[in-house]
């Protein structure tokens, strides 16, 4: 998981096909990559930065997700598309985190759901992301942020004594029950079910947080910055991602423990719509350090998988979302400015 434990813890993608677009990167020394440009690139903006309308849009878009049908008949525990994104993390956890594809498989995770957001759902914006820096470098509480407003935001902590996790006693599912502070029962997702989790287990049950501030010194702009003044590529992802490879928290699994609840289970956090903006804030960042060298936009290595035998993640390596959307290689979204991309951090 997310938190302190044993050995721890994205239609043919609107692959908008340009007739014939699909250029190659003319300088042959800075492309490992055949992606397709893109005729338009969408705007992934800071939640603040929305109106209340285009909150209330992109709310009203989850909510929509939430509803309908999932696509996959024979899955018998989703009972939405919402809940297939769900289901995928827990069933890909263990292969996606604490490995060299976990910024490009969260990345690309993250792309599947704005596009069924954007394709099924009428949203027309791309997916808000949440610079956490911005409270944990102030002195207010997480809780001050306008993400967990009732009215135009995702709702707010849990309730205590409303919820009590399943007992765990091998620690499999990684659950931590002082994180489970009760279910929200406040905002848009206030009576929302959950059939994926907490983590591994199948149960039906409320929609869970447990906002904790003291995870604010792995989510300050320092943090950020040490991150981002990382020298390679693997340097970069263990100070992005966290224990158990570093012996504190960082900003990937502080953030997860900072919402709490549902989100620090390391299976089943995207239960939470919060999920989606931490991932996106965490992809921005990655952005960021990828144009802080040119060499560093096509940058992958480390290893692919968590027990060894090891082999190094390349380019070449395949990120599966299963019924989610096709199966891609690596170099096809490390540029987030070509397709199936074609978005930008504003
Ligand atoms: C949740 O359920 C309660 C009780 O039925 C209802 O009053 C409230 O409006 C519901 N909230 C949402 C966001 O659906
Ligand atoms: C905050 O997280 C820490 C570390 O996981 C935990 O020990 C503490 O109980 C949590 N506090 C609250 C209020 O959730
Ligand atoms: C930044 O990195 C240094 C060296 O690794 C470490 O001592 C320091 O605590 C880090 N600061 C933050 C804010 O993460
Ligand atoms: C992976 O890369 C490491 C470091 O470059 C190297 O020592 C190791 O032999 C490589 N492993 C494989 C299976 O290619
Ligand atoms: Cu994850």
């Amino acid at each position: 998981m997310f938190m302190r434990s044993k050995l721890a813890f994205l239609s043919l993608l609107s692959l908008v096909h340009f007739s014939n677009a699909a250029v190659t990167q003319a300088s042959a020394d800075v492309s490992p990559t055949s992606s397709a440009t893109c005729d338009s690139l969408i705007e992934r903006r800071e939640w603040r930065t929305l109106s209340d309308d285009e909150k209330s849009d992109y709310i009203d878009a989850v909510l929509c997700l939430q509803s309908l049908p999932p696509n996959d008949e024979t899955n018998t525990i989703a009972k939405s598309r919402f809940d297939e994104f769900q289901g995928l993390h827990v069933s890909s956890a263990d292969s996606v985190h604490l490995v060299g594809q976990f910024l490009p498989w969260h990345r690309y995770f993250v792309l599947r759901y704005e596009t069924a957001l954007r394709e099924e759902c009428g949203y027309t914006g791309g997916n808000p992301y949440w610079d956490w820096t911005i409270e944990a470098d102030s002195e207010d509480s997480f809780l001050s942020s306008p993400v967990f407003d009732p009215d135009t935001g995702f709702g707010g902590d849990g309730v205590p004594g409303t919820y009590t996790p399943p007992y765990n006693p091998t620690g499999e599912n990684r659950i931590f029950p002082e994180a489970f502070h009760g279910c929200v029962q406040d905002g848009p997702f206030a009576n929302v079910t959950l059939h994926y989790g907490p983590g591994k287990y199948v149960t039906d049950h409320c929609f869970t947080r447990g906002v904790n501030d003291t995870m604010k010194p792995y989510l300050n702009s320092a943090a950020v910055a040490n991150a981002t003044a990382q020298p390679n590529f693997e340097l970069f992802r263990i100070e992005i991602e966290g224990e158990p490879i570093t012996p504190t928290n960082k900003a990937h699994d502080g953030g997860h423990i900072m919402i709490g609840g549902e989100m620090s289970n390391f299976y089943s956090s995207p239960g939470d719509p919060l999920f989606f903006l931490h991932h996106a804030n965490l992809d921005r960042i990655w952005r960021t350090w990828q144009l802080s060298t040119p060499s560093r936009l096509f940058e992958i290595t480390g290893r692919s998988t968590v027990d060894p035998p090891y082999t190094n993640v390349t380019l070449d390596f395949i990120l599966d979302v299963k019924t989610l959307g096709p199966a891609i290689a690596i170099r096809d979204i490390m540029d987030i400015q070509s397709s199936p991309g074609c978005y930008t951090y504003v």
